[in-house]
């Protein structure tokens, strides 16, 4: 009798035959004829490498806890993003995903394959990036953890939705419909951002720097869906490369351009950021040294 162990590792098999190996993907990105693409990759990893070493420098006299923290969140979003192009230069995290019937790219072929090429690592790292991101933009706010934890929550689903929109290849009602889910998750967060965090920086003191933060998280994060609808998995206005591009600017305003405006504010330590000895503190009162 064949066991479970055999068809596991057959299934996997098949899964990983299914479509153009990474090696061939590289070759197809960086072989000469993609170089714009291959930039879109390469340009992303230049930039995560300066935006850490300039938070390691323009942390580096830091001491406050909060201050800290909200550091190593923004040094996160570019550890991630470092990983994740990473992960699409080397072909990792690309693939050729065949379109179902009456999608405006169905019978595309790429690399050889039947198929486009689909950037699904993208979908796949903002999960591990997006909620620094927000950790970052509600301790600013000074919000509570309830509230930043349901706004990582939503980003993650949205991203694992976005996700399954991608790489769904049997139909293109339900491709569609994993958009409409993902973009629900994504209202959710926009409303958090705009109506909760913007009346708690009010009150907190950071209401100048939130106003910046906000307008670059919002208006940057809702070019995402308009690019996917645009671009080759969805209504295939746009080519990969052009698609590729616009992700990779908007990754620059959204993570980089967020974290140096950010950074720049905390460095000084105000009161607003680091908000007393009890801010945020389970039990006000304890002095973390009394014990
Ligand atoms: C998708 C497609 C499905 C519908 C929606 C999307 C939204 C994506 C967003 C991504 C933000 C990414 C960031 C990454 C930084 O590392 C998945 C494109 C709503 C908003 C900020």
């Amino acid at each position: 009798m064949q066991s479970v162990h055999d068809l596991g590792f057959r299934a996997q098999r098949a899964v990983l035959q299914n479509g153009a190996a990474d090696r061939e993907l590289f070759e197809y990105v960086f072989g000469g004829d993609n170089t714009l693409l291959a930039l879109s990759f390469v340009l992303n990893i230049a930039l995560a490498g300066i935006t850490i070493l300039a938070i390691a420098y323009l942390g580096r006299h830091l001491t406050d806890p909060r201050s800290k923290a909200i550091a190593t969140a923004l040094m996160l979003i570019s550890i991630v993003s470092i990983s994740s192009y990473t992960g699409l230069t080397s072909g990792l995290t690309l693939g050729v995903v065949e379109m179902p019937p009456g999608h405006p790219a169905a019978g595309a072929t790429t690399a050889g394959q039947d198929g486009v090429l689909t950037m699904w690592g993208r979908y796949l790292t903002w999960t591990f990036s997006t909620p620094f991101i927000l950790i970052a933009l509600g301790m600013i706010a000074g919000s509570d953890w309830t509230k930043i934890l349901t706004a990582c929550a939503f980003t993650i689903t949205m991203c694992v939705t976005g996700l399954a929109a991608a790489l769904t290849t049997s139909s293109l009602v339900l491709r569609w419909w994993w958009f409409v889910l993902s973009t629900i998750f994504f209202l959710v967060i926009v409303s958090i951002i705009l109506v909760d965090w913007t009346a708690e920086a009010s009150a907190t003191g950071t209401a100048d720097l939130f106003r910046t933060l906000k307008l670059l998280t919002v208006v940057g994060w809702f070019g995402y869906p308009i690019l996917w609808a645009l671009g080759v998995e969805g209504f295939a206005v746009l080519d990969v490369t052009v698609t590729s591009w616009g992700y990779s600017i908007l990754d620059v305003i959204t993570k980089y351009v967020v974290t140096f405006v950010a950074m720049l504010y905390i460095v000084d330590e105000p009161d607003a950021i680091t908000g007393g000895a009890d801010y945020g503190t389970s039990m006000p009162g304890l002095d973390p040294g009394d014990d």
